[in-house]
């Protein structure tokens, strides 16, 4: 209540209106539980790199963000949601899983039964059909892994190909690349755990890239298989990484000079 107020009273023109708009709407989304309130935290982690980034879509990331869809058209996918994930984005998780086939899983670090299923409940109420990771039945573990996200279902994530992740940091993305699968994370840090290790890091804020993927899942449903391999070949996910980096660094001496 308190926050839907502090929403409606935000000025139109005050420079950071978005991103404060934002902010309240993931602190509407902590008080009915579906964001922990760790995604509160990551949340700013995540804006100061923005902030670096200029707050729009570099180039760079918009080359990734293509060979990540290609990724999605071409194989058995699933997009893992978390707290945060749900909160800013569900309507458009659900549009990007229909464009692409892929399906949807909960996986949680903060690992709550009733957080899991408020967030099913959001994804559902956004038009999903199936929503993985909730039924014990069919939950096994990532071999080694310690941390609450070790449990994945064996329909969704143990049995798919492509594992989108978007926003986390953590150890699950070289855990789930020790199982041969083919990673694609969101995070705005570049130096995380989770860029580095994944196959396609995108270096961009979840807000947009996920509109970005749609529109490009639109144009790109027309290509063959082999064009979408011969995206996915030529990408170098490395040099992508330090193409932003220095993006970031070049943005940062810009703003100072
Ligand atoms: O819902 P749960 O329990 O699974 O918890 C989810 C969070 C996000 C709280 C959990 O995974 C966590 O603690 O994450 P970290 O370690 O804080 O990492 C979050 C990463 O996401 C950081 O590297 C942030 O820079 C980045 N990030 C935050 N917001 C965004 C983002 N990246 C892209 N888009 C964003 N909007």
């Amino acid at each position: 209540m308190l926050n839907s107020l502090t929403r409606n009273h935000i000025p139109k023109n005050h420079p950071r209106a978005h991103s404060l708009k934002i902010r309240s709407k993931l602190s509407d989304f902590y008080d009915s539980g579906i964001v922990s309130q760790y995604g509160l935290i990551a949340q700013g982690r995540g804006e100061a790199f923005d902030y670096i980034l200029g707050e729009t879509t570099p180039k760079i990331s918009l080359k990734t963000i293509n060979v990540a869809t290609a990724h999605l058209l071409l194989s058995s996918s699933v997009i893992s949601v978390n707290g945060n994930s749900a909160a800013l984005c569900a309507k458009d998780i659900i549009k990007l899983s229909k464009l692409t086939n892929s399906k949807i899983e909960i996986n949680l670090f903060h690992k709550s039964k009733i957080r899991a299923s408020k967030i099913s409940q959001l994804l559902k109420k956004h038009g999903a059909k199936e929503v993985y990771g909730l039924n014990k039945k069919y939950l096994t573990k990532i071999p080694g892994l310690k941390s609450n996200r070790k449990y994945i279902d064996k329909r969704g994530i143990f049995s798919s190909d492509v594992i989108f992740v978007p926003l986390e940091d953590g150890d699950r993305t070289e855990f789930l690349k020790k199982m041969n699968k083919t990673v694609i994370t969101v995070d705005l840090n570049p130096l995380s755990r989770t860029s580095m290790m994944s196959d396609v890091s995108i270096v961009d804020n979840l807000v947009r890239v996920l509109p970005e993927m749609i529109k490009q899942s639109n144009t790109m449903s027309n290509l063959s298989d082999s064009d979408l391999q011969k995206l996915i070949k030529k990408f170098n996910n490395k040099k992508q990484l330090n193409s932003i980096l220095r993006y970031m660094s070049k943005r940062l001496i810009d703003l100072y000079t």
